[in-house]
C-alpha cells in the first residue's frame, strides 16, 4: 500500500521545486540560527541567496559525526530549547554520542516517514505489529511505532531480547507483522524451532528489517522460515532515526523519503558529486527539520541511486541495498561500534598493553558474538589466576558500561596478538552477511 500517494507518486519536476523551496529555507534558517553553519557558509562565501538550483547543493558544506560530535550536546540546536519534546542518540566515535533532538512537528515528520516505510511493507490498519527493536535512546523501536500507529495497526512494544517471551507473544496474540533487526528476526527462528513451535504455521506473514548489514541469503532465510516477506528498511539518527528509505514489493532497492531527506552521492575521498548509477558515500540534508536540521551529512555509508520507474508507482528514488562503509564502524547486534571506542576504554584499564583484536563472529545461533582478546601485564600470568579473572570480568563490566553490548574477554601474554608493520589490524570479521 502506498501511504501518501501525493508525495510519494509526486510528479518529479514538481518535487524537485519542493525541495529546492525546502533547501533554501534550510540554509536562511540556518545562517540565522546555528553559528556553526553560519560560519561554515561564511568560509565558503556562501548564502541561501545563492541556491538557484538543486545542484547548488553542491556549494553548501558538508557536516560529518565528528562535527556531531564536537558539538555536542546542543550546539546544532536550531530551535528554542523549550520547543524539543524528545531525544534521541546513537554511539559515537569516542564515545560522545550523535544527538538528535525532535520538535513535535520534527516528531509528526518521522511518524510519516515511518507510516510510508511499514505501509510499503504491508502493514494496514488491520495488522498487529510485533515490535522487537530496542525502545530507549535508539531510535529502532520508537520509529516502527511510530509508523505503525499512524497507520492504525495495533502495536506490541516488546523491545528486544527475552526470546522466550517473545515467542509466547507471537503464538498467543497472533502478530502478523514483526519489526526487529534481521539477525534477531534468525535468532527467533532457531529458537522457535528448538521449542517445536512451526512459526509458517502462525498468522505472522511480513516484516521490516534494518539497522544492520544484511543480504539477500537472509532475506530468503527469514522469508522461509516464518513464511513472510520480509523488507529492508534504512535510517540513521543523525537524520531522523529509520524512515529514511525503504523497500516495496518490487523489493529491489529502497525509496528514499526525498521530499524530507535530500540524498546525493559522493565521491568519498574528493567530496566530488557522483551520477546516479555510481557508487559512492551517501550524503543526506535534512529538508524540513526543525531540530537538529543538518546540511549535507556524510552518512560513510556506501551506495547508488537508481531513476528508474518502479513499478509500484512510486517516483522517489531508490538506493541500493547498502554495500558497506567508508570507516571502520561495527554494527553488533544493530549496536554502533567503533574500535576507537573498545580502544579507548581499554587505555584507562591499570593492567592492561594497548594491544587488542576484536573477533567477530556470528555462530549458528545468527547472532554476533565478539570476543576481545587483550594483551595484559606478564605480571599477571605469573600470579595468581584469581587475578586474571577479576580483571577480566573488570573489562568485561567495563564494555558493557561504555558500548552497550556484551563480548567475551581473553587476555593474552604480551606480543602474542600478531604486529603490523603498515596499519595495525584491529578486527577480524568472520560474519558472512
Ligand atoms: O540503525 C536506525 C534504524 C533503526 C534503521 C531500525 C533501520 C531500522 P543508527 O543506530 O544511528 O540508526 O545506525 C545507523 O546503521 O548509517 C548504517 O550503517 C546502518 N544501517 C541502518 N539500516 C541499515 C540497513 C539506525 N537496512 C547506521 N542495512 C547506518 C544496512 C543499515 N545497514
Amino acid at each position: 500500500m502506498i501511504f501518501n500517494p501525493e508525495y510519494e507518486c509526486m510528479e518529479r519536476g514538481a518535487r524537485a521545486q519542493l525541495q529546492l523551496a525546502r533547501l533554501k529555507n534550510l540554509a536562511e534558517m540556518l545562517y540565522e540560527r546555528v553559528p556553526f553553519y553560519r560560519n561554515k557558509m561564511e568560509a565558503l562565501g556562501i548564502r541561501s541567496g545563492d541556491i538557484h538550483c538543486l545542484r547548488d547543493i553542491e556549494k553548501l558544506p558538508f557536516t560529518t559525526k565528528d562535527d556531531l560530535r564536537e558539538n555536542y550536546p546542543h550546539g546544532l540546536l536550531a530551535c528554542p530549547k523549550d520547543r524539543i519534546v524528545e531525544v534521541h542518540m546513537s554511539s559515537g566515535t569516542t564515545g560522545k554520542p550523535v544527538v538528535d533532538e525532535y520538535t513535535k512537528n520534527d516528531i509528526d515528520i518521522w511518524r510519516e516517514s515511518m507510516a510510508r516505510t511499514m505501509a510499503a511493507g504491508g502493514c494496514t490498519k488491520d495488522d498487529i505489529v510485533q515490535n522487537c527493536y530496542g525502545y530507549g535512546l535508539f531510535t529502532g523501536g520508537p520509529g516502527a511505532h511510530y509508523g505503525a500507529m499512524t497507520i492504525g495497526a495495533e502495536v506490541l512494544p516488546m523491545s528486544s531480547g527475552n526470546t522466550a517471551r517473545q515467542l509466547m507473544v507471537l503464538q498467543d496474540f497472533g502478530s502478523t507483522m514483526l519489526t526487529c533487526t534481521p539477525s534477531y528476526a534468525l535468532y527467533m527462528s532457531e529458537e522457535a524451532a528448538d521449542a517445536g513451535i512451526d512459526l509458517k504455521k502462525l498468522p505472522i506473514c511480513k516484516g521490516c528489517f534494518g539497522a544492520e548489514p544484511w543480504s539477500e541469503n537472509m532475506r530468503k532465510e527469514i522469508e522461509d522460515r516464518y513464511g513472510m516477506k520480509a523488507y529492508d528498511i534504512y535510517g540513521l539518527t543523525e537524520i531522523v532515526g529509520p524512515g529514511v528509505s525503504f523497500e516495496c514489493e518490487a523489493q529491489n532497492g529502497l525509496h528514499i523519503n526525498e521530499d524530507l531527506f535530500y540524498p546525493e552521492i559522493i565521491d568519498p575521498e574528493t567530496g566530488k558529486t557522483l551520477p546516479d548509477g555510481e557508487k559512492g558515500e551517501l550524503v543526506f540534508t535534512t529538508l524540513t527539520k526543525e531540530g537538529t536540521p543538518i546540511l549535507r551529512y556524510r552518512t560513510r555509508d556506501i551506495t547508488f541511486l537508481m531513476r528508474e520507474p518502479c513499478s509500484c508507482g512510486r517516483t522517489t528514488v531508490k538506493m541500493h541495498r547498502l554495500f558497506g562503509r567508508t570507516d571502520d564502524m561495527l554494527i553488533i547486534r544493530g549496536v554502533n561500534v567503533f574500535p576507537s571506542q573498545i580502544e579507548h576504554a581499554l587505555f584507562e584499564i591499570e593492567g592492561t598493553e594497548p594491544q587488542y583484536l576484536i573477533v567477530v563472529n556470528r555462530g549458528d545461533t545468527y547472532l554476533d558474538e565478539v570476543e576481545l582478546q587483550v594483551e595484559v601485564k606478564q605480571e599477571f600470568f605469573s600470579d595468581e589466576t584469581k587475578n586474571l579473572e577479576v580483571l577480566r570480568n573488570k573489562i568485561e563490566g567495563v564494555m558493557k558500561s561504555k558500548l552497550q553490548i556484551s563480548l567475551k574477554v581473553k587476555l593474552v601474554e604480551p606480543k602474542t596478538i600478531e604486529r603490523s608493520i603498515g596499519k595495525a589490524k584491529r578486527v577480524i570479521d568472520n560474519r558472512k552477511i
